[in-house]
């Protein structure tokens, strides 16, 4: 199940990547939205719903990580 999961957001990261505007919650504008920023704009989301949604592991999430855990329900649109 998780590994559906994961494969309709990398389908729905490519999506959103073409398609999304600038992250609101990258308010340093550096185009990805760290740790500090995602808890600044969700109080409520733990580290490790960061992690989830930080898919390529590289400690940041990109516009297209952001919409896709909004898609998958990790995070409120
Ligand atoms: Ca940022
Ligand atoms: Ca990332």
């Amino acid at each position: 199940m998780k590994t559906i999961v994961t494969k309709i957001a990398a389908i729905l990261a490519v999506t959103f990547a073409v398609t999304s505007p600038a992250a609101a919650q990258d308010t340093d504008g550096d185009g990805a939205v760290s740790l500090e920023e995602f808890q600044a704009a969700y109080p409520d989301a733990t580290a490790e719903t960061f992690t989830a949604a930080d898919t390529d592991a590289d400690g940041v999430l990109s516009e297209a990580e952001m919409a896709a855990a909004i898609d998958a329900g990790l995070i409120p649109s």
